[in-house]
């Protein structure tokens, strides 16, 4: 495992393992975890906006991925969402979200989604999750009305997810976009 003392680093690092076109989950996870968040590395993408959070470009993984960095502004969450076929993996860089993973909804009837479990995410901490584990809602946990920074990567990048009716399971497809790329305001 290479030493990754900043988010430079890291960016190199996922760009060397994703070179490959076997990705290493665990591997992956490990290289994410050994980077310790430092704001001064991460903070000119993190940009906040006030009614929703946002997604801030950090990498395009030389096409394969997309590295981002999520801004959660307090109250702020996702709605319940697949990941288009792509691997997703999440790191804490700042606060808690708690993430609540779903069953996909059969299709047939109109019943409420059925949780599978929830989690709250550490600073630091990494999580994967893919469409056949599942969908997930993400929400800002942090304490004290905190905003949240969570590092993400997507592999293959996508720009259509599926988002979901809790109550329903009715499902609709929406278009995923960036606040800013590359630490400029899009
Ligand atoms: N997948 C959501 C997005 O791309 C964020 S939740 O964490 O995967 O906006
Ligand atoms: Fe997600």
């Amino acid at each position: 495992m290479p030493v990754v003392t900043n988010l430079e680093q890291l960016i190199e690092e996922l760009r060397i393992v994703f070179d490959s076109d076997q990705v290493d989950i665990d591997y992956v996870k490990e290289l994410m975890t050994s980077y310790k968040s430092n704001k001064e590395d991460w903070a000119k993408y993190a940009m906040f906006d006030r009614f929703r959070y946002t997604r801030n470009l950090v990498d395009s993984g030389n096409g394969k991925y997309n590295l981002m960095l999520l801004c959660w502004g307090d109250g702020h969450g996702s709605a319940i969402h697949d990941h288009a076929n792509s691997h997703c993996f999440m790191k804490m860089l700042q606060g808690k979200l708690k993430e609540v993973r779903y069953e996909w909804p059969d299709g047939e009837d109109s019943e409420e989604m059925v949780e599978i479990g929830s989690k709250i995410l550490d600073l630091n901490e990494v999580c994967y999750i893919n469409d056949k584990i599942g969908l997930h809602r993400v929400v800002n946990a942090s304490d004290n009305c905190q905003g949240a920074v969570s590092l993400h990567l997507y592999c293959p990048p996508y720009e259509k997810c599926l988002v979901f009716n809790e109550k329903t399971g009715q499902r609709s497809s929406a278009q995923v976009t960036f606040w800013s790329k590359y630490g400029s305001r899009t």
